[in-house]
């Protein structure tokens, strides 16, 4: 049992007694997570000074023109991480193929996939918005990275997590013992334990869809979130809708609080928006990690191979019990029978 106000990395070092075997590399990079995540913070804070000043301290110290935050959180990720030692591949959203870090490969064990600067639209109108992580071994053997290495099933994962860039900066993480949440105090520039041990309740009140695809979605879609807005005191119905726009604020909503996140297949979109590698996956590995649940509708996601860098999946995550229920509706050809209805 640790104590609340420790600082990320001394609660890593924590961890890591717990495998003897563990050579620290993996606290370090969850570390190096830690600053990349204080350093896109900071710039996320002050970005509405674009409009005002029209330049940001990058431009003035290099002389560049004003990046996209999206681009500048990805190219912080490269500059954490090159010549880390620790990282010897990085895949993230907005890289079309997979950046090699050459510099890394003698001694670096491990692979990152992330998606920078999530909910990126969120920016323009001081949403929140949020990075997201998943940290692979790299496979013994593969001298010369081939795609096999990069197309890595969930369950393979050793470390995942979220920053959610919003009022206060969390991070959030598990490396497979539990979910922790770190809150970013701006005064002395760390990450300290604010949320120990996340369990999601088995239940919620909430869903969160995008309910202007409700024309495309698939019937048991809208049946299963007609059902969510039915009054029945009984099973606590009608939820709530709550939609952010940003999966990670909508995620750590839903892992707080309970509830249901979809973001399903529909006719113009049958793999949903999500992407499997640096968006589903992680968040999988979180939610199960706290007592979630997270499948595609027929399929879990930890389970799912994929075959393509980018790849889409449809996403039902949250509660337990929740997912579960929209799972027998997915499945289901009919409207569903009584027995879903208690
Ligand atoms: P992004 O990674 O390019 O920002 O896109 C992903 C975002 C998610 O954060 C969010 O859940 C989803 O897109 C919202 O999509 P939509 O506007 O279709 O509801
Ligand atoms: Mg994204």
């Amino acid at each position: 049992m640790t104590a609340k106000g420790l600082t990320l990395t001394r609660h890593i070092l924590l961890e890591q007694r717990a495998h003897p075997a563990a050579t620290g590399e993996l606290s370090t990079l969850l570390a190096q997570i830690g600053l990349a995540a204080k350093i896109v913070a900071r710039a996320v804070s002050r970005a509405g000074l674009v409009d005002i000043l029209g330049v940001t301290d990058e431009i003035n110290v290099h002389g560049e023109e004003i990046k996209r935050l999206d681009e500048y959180a990805n190219q912080t990720f490269i500059n954490v991480f090159g010549h880390s030692g620790l990282v010897c591949t990085l895949v993230s959203e907005e890289m079309e193929k997979p950046r090699h870090l050459p510099e890394n490969c003698a001694q670096g064990k491990y692979i990152l996939f992330f998606d920078p600067l999530d909910g990126s639209s969120n920016i323009d109108v001081n949403g929140p918005i949020g990075t997201i992580f998943s940290i692979h071994h790299r496979m013994s053997g593969h001298q010369h990275e081939t795609p096999k290495e990069w197309l890595r099933v969930g369950t393979d994962q050793v470390a995942a997590g979220y920053v959610v860039y919003g009022p206060g900066t969390i991070l959030v993480y598990t490396a497979g013992a539990g979910v922790h949440g770190f809150t970013l105090d701006p005064t002395i520039g760390e990450f300290l334990l604010s949320h120990e041990n996340i369990r999601i309740p088995a239940r919620g009140k909430t869903y969160s869809i995008n309910e202007g695809n409700s024309a495309l979605w698939q019937p048991q879609t809208r049946t299963f979130v007609d059902y969510l807005k039915e009054p029945d005191a009984g099973t606590g119905r009608p939820y709530s809708s709550r939609y952010v726009g940003a999966l990670v604020a909508d995620f750590h909503r839903t892992l707080l609080h309970g509830g249901i996140f979809l973001y399903p297949g529909d006719i113009k979109k049958p793999q949903g928006k999500l992407r499997l590698l640096y968006e589903a996956a992680p968040l999988a590995f979180v939610v199960e990690q706290a007592g979630g649940r997270a499948g595609t509708g027929t399929e879990r996601i930890m389970d799912i191979r994929p075959t393509d860098l980018h790849q889409r999946v449809p996403l039902l995550i949250g509660s337990s019990e929740d997912v579960a229920m929209a799972e027998a509706f997915a499945q289901s050809r009919t409207k569903p029978g009584p027995q879903m209805r208690k």
